[in-house]
């Protein structure tokens, strides 16, 4: 028989052990998180409804951002879709293919030459007086003009006596066009162009009358430029008036070896008298140094055929000869283009080989200009912000670009 003492007892320990166990399963439950007693609930909703807004604060500017992102993104996608998104470049007016860059080059028998000897032509732009339009000769002008019209050199003009020239200006109109040059040359380079830096005498007829600032100047440039390549040196523009031959030669003797004496090879341009364009008198006497070229100017409304058989002459008679500066307009740079006489200069161009720079890349008011003078643009130009001239070249561009293109293929 079990006692009622026994049975008490027995009672006690199962209730103690239900105790323990109930007590040990909800301990651990409660120490996990998991059970919520009742006297929990009120203090976990206050929490809860504290800890939502927090949530959705974290959460929401995180998803502004993304909706933002991809609102901005459906919109580049249309903008993108719509060509006129490209910027300046969009209209202008582009040429099928650029001519080529041949490194440093030299004259042989005549002829300006590669390293491998073989003919090369320079084809491009002669910047107005860079004291005038600098605005026109900027990195980004020049690139344009090299990825749209693929040109492959361009002349930096700087008058020495006209209007800021580089010997009447002053001192700090000296540094201002030292530093156009410079971006100028950088420009070219980066671009793989030539660029010729033009002593550009004009009312200053003689150049032996700045020719202390010369020497100084050249040597300054030479010693900047001593390891570009693709520098041409043109030490006077147009020697005019009653200068002779010899009074440039005087010049040229003391001038040349100035920059020879840095740089030994590079090519030098040397005007020649009468505007550059008594080939006669050099080639009775030429210069006796390496790597020279004899400029010739034309103005194909003013100068026609007579101009032309003093131009072949010299080159049948091996005078090697750059066309450094030409228009198709009259010789005061105005008027129009005298597209017949412009047609006899280029095949003369074309036959020979020859290299130019057409004058002149501004928004001036005259027919030499190559953008017309309500123009705004400084680069990338729209076809129709081209002149008469401007348009005439490019076409001619455009076709010495495709048989550029046509050849390497
Ligand atoms: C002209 C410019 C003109 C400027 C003038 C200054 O086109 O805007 O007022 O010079 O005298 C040259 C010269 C070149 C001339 C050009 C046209 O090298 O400087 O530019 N020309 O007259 N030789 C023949 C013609």
């Amino acid at each position: 028989m079990v006692s009622r003492k026994q049975r008490f007892r027995t009672a006690l320990l199962v209730l103690f052990l239900t105790a323990v166990i109930v007590g040990g399963v909800f301990g651990i439950s409660y120490y996990k998180g998991g059970v919520t007693f009742p006297w929990q609930v009120a203090s976990y909703t206050k929490q809860a409804k504290a800890d939502k807004p927090a949530k959705n604060k974290a959460k929401e500017p995180k998803l502004v951002v993304k909706e933002k992102a991809s609102k901005e993104k459906a919109e580049d996608k249309s903008v993108e879709e719509q060509p006129q998104e490209e910027p300046a470049a969009a209209n202008a007016a582009k040429t099928t293919g650029k001519l080529g860059y041949y490194g440093a080059l030299s004259v042989s028998n005549g002829q300006l030459v590669d390293a491998n000897g073989k003919n090369v032509q320079l084809t491009g732009v002669s910047s107005h007086g860079i004291n005038w339009f600098p605005e026109f000769i900027t990195p980004e002008a020049i690139k344009s003009l090299r990825d749209n019209w693929g040109i492959n050199v361009i002349r930096l003009a700087m008058y020495t006596s006209d209007y800021n020239g580089y010997c009447v200006g002053g001192a700090d109109n000296q540094q201002a066009l030292k530093n156009k040059i410079d971006d100028a040359v950088k420009a070219a380079t980066d671009n793989e162009m030539y660029v010729i830096i033009d002593w550009h005498i004009l009312n200053d007829n003689n150049p032996n009358q700045y020719k202390s600032e010369a020497i100084q100047f050249f040597g300054e440039m030479v010693r900047k430029y001593r390891s570009n390549e693709n520098v041409i040196y043109e030490i006077c523009n147009e020697p005019n008036g009653d200068t002779t031959w010899s009074d440039i030669k005087t010049y040229a003797n003391e001038v040349i070896p100035v920059i020879r004496n840095v740089d030994s090879d590079a090519i030098i341009l040397v005007g020649t008298p009468r505007w550059s364009s008594d080939l006669d008198a050099v080639a009775e006497s030429p210069l006796e140094f390496d790597n020279i070229m004899y400029a010739f100017h034309f103005y194909g409304a003013t100068h026609k055929s007579s101009y032309r058989n003093t131009l072949t002459n010299a080159l049948d008679e091996g005078l090697p000869v750059f066309i450094s500066e030409y228009g198709y307009v009259g010789a005061d740079g105005n008027g129009e283009v005298d597209q017949k006489e412009a047609e006899k200069w280029d095949d003369v161009i074309d036959e020979y080989g020859l290299s130019s720079c057409i004058w002149n890349l501004s928004n001036k008011d005259e027919g030499s200009a190559l953008i017309v003078s309500g123009s705004d643009k400084k680069s990338d130009y729209p076809y129709e912000d081209l002149t008469a001239q401007g348009q005439y070249f490019f076409n001619k561009l455009n076709n010495l670009n495709m048989e550029n293109t046509d050849n390497d293929n």
